[in-house]
């Protein structure tokens, strides 16, 4: 296709889809556009609302699988726990668990992940971290799913495995949405997070919400799904916790429609957490820098060899 990039949209899109017709959505409205012989225009007014919506959807037209990355440092029962409840309730939908692991992570931990795999054989993909931090065990994940779809969550149980088989159900309805989690919607809620964090968590979701022009409510929650082909078509920059926050504030960016559901947070019993409250500062850094990079920059071309190599290896496509 010979034709210049007139929209966030279409940036996101063309590198998804081939097909001359493509479409997107922001979290309030959609929008149409065909692409045509290098002509650009916007068909908004042709189509009635439910064709319109068939036709996002066809970014990834259906569900078919979820791979789920858990990261893994020093969990052994909160870990075992996880795994249980995500198969009890969701087995037929799971393509595989992606284990990610590191030098750092305990004995404890690697001896629970051995009798795991005993059990569930290749089920469980144990894979050993060759970035460093959680952001690099996260993105070797998103890399190496197999699923038409990817969740992102922890291993520690403060990310409550119950609300898997609620994404996988809202992903269904609508496969090329992500969908995320929020502890800020009724329904959602923290406990023991601490007073002042719970203050500087909801100042910065406002002032966050408000740069971006979006009405998500919990954007640095590492709990979500999303569709592969979203994952493997933008540059991700974060080794640490931040990338928590880039892997909506870029894809928001873009276009990408973005679903929350209520979900609830409770401090982890087993372990430690490996992120500190200053090292949050961090978050302002790569909140600023996207809101205002152009949508080029955070776009893996078509003709990096990443993306091209991608191809085989996604069964969504
Ligand atoms: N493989 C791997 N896992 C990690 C690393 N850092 C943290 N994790 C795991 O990632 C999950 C989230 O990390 P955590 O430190 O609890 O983050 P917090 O909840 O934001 O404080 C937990 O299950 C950790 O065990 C890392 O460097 N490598
Ligand atoms: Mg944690």
């Amino acid at each position: 296709m010979n034709f210049q990039i007139q929209s966030k949209a279409l940036t996101l899109a063309i590198l998804q889809h081939n097909d001359p017709i493509i479409y997107y959505s922001s979290i309030s409205r959609y929008r149409q556009y065909n692409v045509s012989g290098g002509v650009i225009y916007n068909s908004n007014s042709l189509q009635q609302p439910d064709e319109k919506e068939d036709r996002l959807n066809s970014l990834t037209p259906v569900f078919q699988s979820v791979s789920i990355i858990l990261p893994v440092m020093d969990e052994t029962i909160s870990l075992t726990k996880t795994v249980e409840i995500i198969l009890q309730e969701s087995i037929a939908d799971i393509e595989e668990l992606i284990i990610v692991v590191c030098d750092r992570t305990s004995d404890g931990s690697m001896a629970a992940i051995a009798s795991l795999k005993e059990r569930l054989g290749e089920l469980l993909v144990l894979h050993h971290q060759k970035l460093p931090f959680v952001g690099g065990a996260i993105r070797e994940g998103f890399d190496l799913a197999r699923g038409s779809h990817v969740i992102m969550m922890a291993s520690d149980l403060e990310t409550d495995p119950v609300a898997v088989a609620n994404l996988i159900g809202e992903s269904k309805r609508h496969p090329s949405a992500i969908i995320a989690t929020s502890r800020w919607l009724k329904g959602g809620n923290f406990t023991g997070y601490g007073r002042v964090k719970l203050i500087a968590n909801w100042l910065f979701q406002r002032f966050f919400s408000i740069l971006y022009h979006t009405r998500l409510t919990d954007m640095t929650f590492a709990y979500r799904l999303f569709p592969t082909r979203v994952l493997r078509s933008i540059k991700w920059e974060e080794l640490k916790h931040p990338l928590f926050f880039e892997t909506v504030i870029k894809p928001i960016r873009l276009g990408v429609e973005i679903i929350e559901i209520p979900t609830t947070w409770k401090a982890r019993t087993e372990g430690q957490s490996h992120n500190s409250f200053l090292r949050n500062l961090a978050y302002f850094k790569i909140g600023f820098r996207v809101r205002f990079a152009p949508l080029s920059s955070m776009l893996i071309n078509q003709s990096d060899g990443n993306a091209v190599s991608f191809k085989h290896t996604d069964k969504s496509k």
